[in-house]
């Protein structure tokens, strides 16, 4: 049976998103865009944290909010109206390793970072290099093993969160002539000596989002910090995009697309001269388009949600919703800049940030490209 009734909860947890949008978000993302405040960061992650924002995904038993992926979804999407790169940060993206590979102890540990509403910290997915972006298996980080430690040397690039992260899962090689099969990934603490943050990315957009460059020089981290065997790092990659590209890429998509198509939606019923003209077919059915792939986008979301918090098989369906979602959101942003027209263009409507955000969502977690070659593949072995 096919339900789309939100449950009592998800409906109270999508209203909770929905207040600190208006409130405590959208004040700030023009802001942020514009880098018109720079300490941002900490204050805003703060109140995250203290509305259980900030730890969605993690169990209550370790102190998190202990939402299914389909509610956090349902969340995402809300903060994403706001601002992509906030509600991207939000997803606590770089925790999944560990949820997805922890030991007991090392959740306890480690998922305790996010979880601390007085003291709360972000986490890093320390996959890409400057010659292993698509081609995650060429990760040339090493991490040799030594005693009861591991030595790591390597540099990681494109860090979300690179500069403000108190725990790096890295993805390093323990014997580069085992091609994916050595590739392990490591739980690195930011104090630790030997570990460096390079400058942060001046990007075209996703400004809210910090991304850096992270270099490690005979970093000593113990044994008992291996996230998974040896060897088993390419696959708890792998797994951990493919909850990735629905949560912090389609439903980031389906916000930023809802926010662009609501602003042209208000510009276009708003003013009695506009609203003549927005009565003409060539204006109105982009507004039908545009709210037709936003739904069916969020279908896909909630669809390859509703998989994975049911254990099935989400790998296909995970990279069909974020080539779409992703391709819908640059769309959608595009037309609603078209609809509105050289207001649009200016840098004091969202419009034109709607789209140098959304472009991002084409390239990151895998860029669609990669995305398509996944589904295919998925398509083709049945
Ligand atoms: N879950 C578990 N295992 C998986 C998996 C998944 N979702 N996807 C792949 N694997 C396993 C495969 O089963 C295979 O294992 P076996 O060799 O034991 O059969 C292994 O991983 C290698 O998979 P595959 O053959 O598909 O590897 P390729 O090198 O051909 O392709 C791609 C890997 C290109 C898909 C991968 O490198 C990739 O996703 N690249 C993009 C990286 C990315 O998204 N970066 C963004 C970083 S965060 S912004």
């Amino acid at each position: 049976m096919i339900d789309f009734e939100l449950s009592q909860e998800q409906q109270q947890w999508q209203r909770k998103a929905r207040e600190f949008t208006e409130k405590e978000i959208k004040p700030l993302s023009w802001k942020i865009d514009k880098g018109l405040t720079q300490e941002y960061h900490w204050p805003l992650i703060g109140k995250m944290a203290e509305q259980g924002l900030l730890s969605m995904g993690i169990p209550e038993e370790y102190g998190g909010s202990g939402l299914d992926i389909l509610t956090m979804s349902i969340v995402v999407e809300e903060l994403a109206v706001g601002d992509g790169g906030i509600a991207f940060t939000a997803t606590g993206n770089s925790l999944v390793p560990l949820m997805i590979a922890g030991t007991e102890d090392q959740k306890k540990e480690f998922l305790a970072l996010t979880c601390n509403k007085k003291r709360p910290g972000l986490a890093a997915f320390a996959l890409t290099e400057p010659h292993a972006g698509s081609d995650a298996g060429a990760v040339s980080t090493t991490a040799r093993h030594e005693g009861h430690e591991y030595v790591l040397n390597g540099e990681k690039c494109f860090i979300s969160n690179g500069d403000l992260a108190r725990l790096y899962t890295v993805f390093a090689t323990v014997d580069k002539t085992k091609g994916i099969r050595g590739i392990t990934a490591f739980l690195v603490p930011d104090d630790v000596k030997g570990l460096s943050r390079g400058k942060l990315e001046d990007k075209m957009g996703f400004h809210s989002s910090h991304t850096g460059v992270v270099v490690l020089s005979d970093v000593r981290i113990p044994e008992e910090n291996r996230l998974g065997q040896e060897g088993e790092g390419f696959k708890i990659a792998m797994k951990v995009l493919e909850v990735l590209r629905v949560v912090s890429c389609g439903a980031v998509g389906v916000g930023i697309a809802r926010a662009a198509y609501e602003a042209a939606l208000r510009f276009l019923t708003t003013y009695s001269n506009v609203r003549a003209v927005a009565g003409q077919q060539a204006i109105s059915f982009d507004l039908a388009d545009m709210l037709a792939s936003i739904e069916a986008s969020r279908l896909m979301v909630w669809k390859s949600s509703w998989m994975m918090d049911n254990n099935l098989s989400a790998g296909t369906m995970s990279s069909l919703t974020k080539f779409y979602a992703s391709d819908m959101a640059l769309e959608v942003a595009n037309k609603g800049m078209q609809l509105v027209g050289h207001y649009a263009y200016r840098e004091d409507y969202p419009l034109e940030k709607y789209v140098r955000d959304a472009k991002l969502l084409q390239i990151y977690e895998g860029t669609n490209q990669i995305s398509r070659m996944v589904a295919s593949r998925g398509i083709l072995s049945g």
